[in-house]
């Protein structure tokens, strides 16, 4: 069907000798949003449209948002590593009022998660390219100034796509600029942090935990240093994807693309 296709809607896709296998090929939907998979891109004929998945995955990341902050503000990744050893010990929790959370990358993901916590009262400082502001957010800053709203976080939300920009921008150097209080979420792409640092952050007090949604390579081996790190909860790569939404909302944007076409 490649042979006469003028569409392709799909999450990968073989690119060798594009232009000759698909000659009619005129745009491709890629059904997820991180299109690193194909990257580098210069398989992709220049008359050849890409696009992404942009905007699905809002609600679902705007809720799981509020369950991470919600699950950090009351010590559950904590919690969960003292059930592991059958220890208990009552760790009281905080509310998100008053709090401080820092969201790098205010795109549809951290943008979704700033509008779903702005009414429960934190003070929610946003991190983006040019500083343009973002609804739900108190105060937005551009990157360069990630090493001062960094100290200020209780939480700090990571929502960044992989980029040559965000590859290690929270590197070991500017975690150490976080309080041992803060916990730290991560629902983009592990290429924008270092998760050897935050995992011996963790195991030293450094940092009070994680909830990490997003690994490379995925899925991670059974055998991964990361299982047995103690105040990190796993979530394998779900927290942005609706279970009974995501395919429809999909088929939405798709429809709505394909009468733009
Ligand atoms: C993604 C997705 O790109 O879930 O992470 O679509």
């Amino acid at each position: 069907s490649m042979a006469t296709t003028d569409i392709l809607l799909t999450w990968n896709l073989p690119t060798l000798n594009l232009d000759k296998v698909a000659p009619n090929l005129k745009w491709i939907h890629c059904i997820g949003a991180g299109v690193e998979h194909l990257l580098p891109m210069d398989w992709l004929p220049d008359e050849i449209i890409l696009t992404n998945n942009t905007g699905v995955h809002k609600d679902k990341a705007g809720v799981s948002g509020l369950m991470a902050v919600l699950m950090l503000c009351n010590r559950i990744p904590s919690i969960v590593t003292n059930q592991r050893e059958r220890h208990y010990e009552q760790l009281y929790g905080s509310p998100i009022a008053g709090s401080t959370i820092v969201i790098v990358g205010t795109g549809g993901l951290g943008g979704a998660t700033a509008k779903m916590l702005e009414p429960h009262g934190p003070y929610i400082i946003g991190v983006n390219r040019q500083g343009q502001p973002v609804d739900g957010c108190n105060k937005v800053v551009t990157v360069d100034k990630l090493d001062e709203v960094l100290p200020l976080a209780d939480i700090l939300y990571l929502a960044l796509p992989v980029t040559p920009e965000t590859r290690e921008l929270i590197n070991q150097q500017r975690l150490n600029l976080l309080k041992p209080s803060c916990g730290i979420v991560n629902i983009g792409r592990q290429s924008a942090t270092d998760y050897e640092a935050i995992c011996e952050m963790l195991k030293t007090n450094k940092l009070a935990g994680a909830l990490l949604d997003v690994f490379t390579p995925e899925p991670i081996a059974s055998n991964s240093y990361l299982w047995n790190v103690p105040n990190l909860i796993i979530t394998p790569h779900v927290l942005a994807d609706d279970a009974e939404k995501y395919i429809p909302t999909t088929l939405d944007l798709f429809m709505c693309n394909l009468e733009n076409f």
